[in-house]
């Protein structure tokens, strides 16, 4: 039985369409349709953001208002640091996918000495950085943060100044993540850049077709096993990896997803694993929902599972 503390993240900075600042009310919403208390008992904290930089004109095209997103970094990991040690498991419900980069240097400073494994369910493999990016939307980057990556072998940008003082503060002084502590599940739609690293690193990459001819538990047994040297685990969901069909209410939808109930299984035996210590849920943008709030009403019915299953052990 974990207790079990929401750590409300607004911040759609890092997203290139607007609207992920609003999944959290939308969630919200969907639990009260569900007939749940779950978030209105689970305790919840609410870490500020800058969204207001929105306003201001951008003057850092290859990582877009990376100021306010390192800015975002600290402060959530400030909250999930202390959340964590504080004895309570931390269930991030974030705007973008940059703020998971934040996520993930909150769980490495509460535990330096431990090894971080990472499970990334996303559609895409966010690993570009400003050096390789061609959108500059820096949800495209927190695992090239966590990784330490700047991917130079595949620059297109050269990065001084105001972006490169970021990017370095966002890094940090060494990787919190290994590529060989990474399993991403799901991610079909990549650019070059993201591939050659993948290939590279030889980063374990379970697909929706290895999923569908091998069923979720084995799929979910495969990851525990591959992160077994790993102390601890955080698993990243982004809403994109279900199929576009399902995910209509989010900022970069692809097709040939996971099912509703692909990802309910999938969710449900990787944290029942001891050594998960934290979830995050991102990308849900109901101002892109052309289903009412259909997006978040699924968020929300994996969310209700996954906080289930953790309170169970
Ligand atoms: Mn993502």
């Amino acid at each position: 039985m974990r207790n079990l503390k929401i750590v409300k993240v607004m911040s759609e900075l890092g997203a290139g369409t607007r609207g992920a600042s609003l999944g959290y009310d939308a969630l919200y919403i969907a639990s009260h349709h569900a007939g749940s208390r779950l978030m209105v008992d689970t305790p919840t904290e609410e870490v500020e953001t800058v969204n207001d930089n929105l306003f201001e004109e951008n003057d850092t095209p290859n990582a877009i208002r990376v100021e306010g997103i390192a800015q975002m970094y600290s402060r959530i990991a400030d909250s999930v640091k202390h959340t964590l040690l504080n004895g309570d498991f931390p269930i991030v419900i974030a705007g973008d996918h940059s703020n998971a980069g934040g996520t993930i240097a909150g769980i490495k400073d509460a535990y330096p000495d431990k090894r971080l494994g990472v499970i990334w369910i996303d559609a895409h493999a966010d690993m570009h950085s400003p050096y390789s990016t061609p959108s500059g939307n820096v949800h495209g980057m927190p695992l090239a943060t966590a990784l330490g990556e700047n991917n130079e072998d595949r620059k297109i940008n050269e990065i001084v100044g105001k972006t490169k003082e970021n990017w370095d503060k966002m890094k940090g002084d060494s990787p919190r993540v290994a590529y060989e502590d990474l399993v991403l599940i799901g991610v079909r739609d990549t650019e070059e850049p993201e591939d050659y690293l993948i290939a590279k690193h030889n980063v374990k990459s379970i697909k929706v077709e290895d999923l569908r001819l091998r069923g979720e538990r084995a799929i979910a047994d495969e990851t525990l096993d591959y992160l077994d040297d790993c102390d601890i685990i955080y698993i990243s969901f982004d809403v994109d990896s279900m199929d576009s069909a399902i995910s209509v209410g989010t900022g970069t939808p692809v097709i040939n997803g996971f099912s509703e109930s692909e990802t309910e299984k999938l969710l449900v035996y990787l944290t029942e694993s001891p050594k998960i210590c934290c979830f995050e849920m991102v990308e849900i943008n109901p101002l892109l929902d052309d289903k009412c709030n259909k997006m978040a009403e699924t968020a929300f019915f994996m969310l209700d599972k996954v906080a289930k299953t953790l309170q169970k052990k």
